[in-house]
């Protein structure tokens, strides 16, 4: 599925903004047909946004079941004859669409795109009323999972992930028109041949079967590279400007649909050419062994929740140049396309994560909730879980396929994976990521609890992507002791002659807690921890990259472990550095 653009021939108008807005605890708004008539004793909400933070009320903060979201817009008189669409770019974590009386769409999973072509329900000129019907509620056949659970206070939603449940309309929403015969896909793979690129691509469209196609390719400053006139094909460009880690150059692959001379319908694909495998215990881009620094990182901010931002991206950007981070994990969702484009512009380098995180009942206890599960069961997780799972990969790389920041798939974070269901519930689904894409790595983020010897999973990975926690969750407070083990597991992996990413290390650190000898949560402390993991890192050659958790402190639910949500940031949810993020900083610009 293509992003809505505008183009000489696409027209977007953007719904963001306020919608009418009710929680329906009751399911009874869909039998009451809310979605025929303005939303009936509704409230204000901001698109894009999470609803929960918005409102100061506890019910609503913590609230699951369904939620109606309604806005009215009036279709442009001038899309007489076009082609028209509805586009969400995500809805968390489902949703039913209506517009006006009639359903168009209906989508599972929170953060990758739907839309529909409403054409035949709408009206050039006339004003057309939206219904969405967003549901939150998390189950085992969720990706990720959750449960509800009845307590003598009533029923609770539980889930096994580290981060607050943030839910609603968190990205655009956009009307777009095109002509009927429209460009529907289009897939880039690129390559090296000396000095040269090479730029392979396919284009579907719609509706086409009696239209010419023409592809251009310009440079960044607009000059003309090369043109074809096929539907899929090799473009060579001569002494090429790769994309590179801190080169984030990007050619513009314009593709028409024409008619003699007419332009019927064009859509822009910006192409960065570059190249990434795995050779042994390296990971390499362009030919060059590349080292990760930066990240695991959250979408959340304060009052928007889990709503993009433009002024925070941004920012986040210049704060990880400052630091000197060449790179960062989608963890643990797919995050919004913006923020991709974002990273294929600025050079920054993306391990790209579904939302498969919390499947794995041995974890917790204190930190999520309760447990009491078997992870992979017939009751639990199931293979109805895996097909849902397998369509989040699925719609992860079609979405993400053609960003050049996009280096490797993450297709889970910390599963179960030391168990035979685990070994079964997995192998498939690498299947599926590799069948979706031939062209980059697959792995998956392995958990503490499944170290070396003992997980089934990480040989169905092109590379190893460790979370450890040594000197924190274990050896609290003891990092001698912490530096021994760690190193000791780590020498294991290296056994296995794949690349070694570790994609996780850190320790919660109050912001402005000192003292003298660094104990567990001051900023001395985490200094410390993060110095004893590198100079571990430093001694294994197999490992390749390191992605401190968390970039920010985050929100989580409740606990005993937890002050205020997650406090593992390097910088505070409001993006000021602690301690740690100066000592990165020397390292990782390598400076004194
Ligand atoms: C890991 C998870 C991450 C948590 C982190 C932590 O991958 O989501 O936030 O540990 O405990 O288990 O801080």
């Amino acid at each position: 599925m293509l992003r809505p653009q505008d183009s000489s021939t696409r027209e977007r108008k953007s719904l963001n903004g306020l919608w009418r807005f009710r929680l329906d605890s009751e399911g009874e708004g869909r039998s009451a047909r809310w979605f025929s008539q303005p939303l009936p004793e509704s409230g204000q909400m901001v698109v894009p946004a999470s609803f929960n933070d918005i409102a100061a009320n506890a019910t609503v903060r913590d609230y699951f079941g369904d939620i109606w979201y309604q806005t009215s817009v009036w279709v442009p008189l001038g899309w007489q004859g076009r082609r028209i669409v509805l586009h969400f770019e995500s809805a968390t974590h489902r949703a039913t669409v209506w517009v006006n009386d009639v359903e168009v769409v209906s989508h599972e999973g929170g953060y990758t795109p739907f839309e529909a072509d409403i054409t035949d329900h709408v009206a050039p000129g006339q004003e057309v009323r939206i219904t969405a019907l967003i549901n939150n509620t998390l189950h085992w056949q969720s990706i990720p999972p959750g449960v509800i659970e009845d307590t003598p206070a009533g029923k609770r939603q539980r889930y096994w992930h580290d981060f607050f449940n943030y839910a609603g309309i968190h990205r655009s929403v956009w009307l777009y028109a095109t002509d009927p015969a429209h460009i529907t896909d289009v897939t880039i793979t690129t390559d090296l041949d000396g000095a040269n690129g090479v730029i392979n691509y396919t284009v579907d469209a719609e509706g086409a079967d009696d239209l010419e196609i023409k592809v251009i390719l310009r440079d960044a400053e607009g000059t003309e590279v090369t043109t074809d006139t096929r539907p899929s094909g090799t473009l060579n460009v001569p002494s090429v400007h790769k994309w590179a880690p801190g080169d984030g150059y990007l050619y513009d692959l314009e593709i028409q649909l024409l008619r003699g001379d007419t332009i019927v319908d064009s859509y822009h694909q910006s192409v960065g050419v570059r190249t990434v495998k795995v050779d042994g215990i390296r990971f390499v881009i362009n030919g060059e062994p590349f080292y990760f620094t930066g990240f695991g990182k959250h979408e959340d901010l304060p009052v928007i929740g889990k709503g993009h931002n433009d002024a925070y991206l941004v920012h986040d950007f210049e704060l990880l140049k400052w630091i000197g981070a060449n790179s960062f994990r989608t963890s643990h969702y797919p995050y919004a396309e913006d923020v991709l484009d974002y990273a294929d512009r600025q050079g920054i380098v993306i391990i790209d994560e579904t939302a498969a995180v919390g499947l794995n009942m041995g974890l917790g206890g204190g930190i999520f909730g309760g447990q009491g599960y078997q992870t992979f069961s017939p009751e639990t997780a199931n293979s109805a879980t895996r097909e849902v799972h397998a369509q989040a990969i699925r719609e992860l790389i079609a979405r993400d396929k053609n960003h050049p920041s996009v280096v490797l798939w993450s297709i889970a974070n910390e599963p179960e994976s030391d168990t035979e269901e685990a070994e079964k519930y997995f192998q498939p689904l690498f299947d599926v990521a590799r069948q979706a894409d031939p062209t980059r790595p697959i792995g998956f983020v392995n958990v503490m609890l499944a170290p070396h010897g003992k997980c089934r999973v990480s040989q169905f990975g092109d590379v190893l992507m460790l979370n450890r926690y040594y000197g924190w969750y274990v050896n609290t407070g003891d990092l001698e002791a912490a530096e021994l083990a760690w190193e000791e597991e780590l020498k294991a992996w290296a056994g296995d002659g794949k690349p070694i990413i570790i994609t996780e290390y850190g320790a919660d650190t109050y912001p402005g807690l000192h003292t003298l000898v660094g104990e567990p949560w001051t900023e001395e402390y985490q200094v410390e921890y993060l110095d004893m993991n590198h100079r571990v890192f430093d001694r294994i050659d197999a490992v390749v990259g390191e992605q401190v958790w968390n970039f920010a402190d985050f929100t989580t639910t409740s606990g005993i472990m937890r002050v205020g949500g997650n406090k593992k940031g390097v910088f505070t949810r409001d993006r000021q550095p602690k301690a740690s993020a100066y000592a990165l900083r020397r390292r990782w610009r390598k400076e004194p």
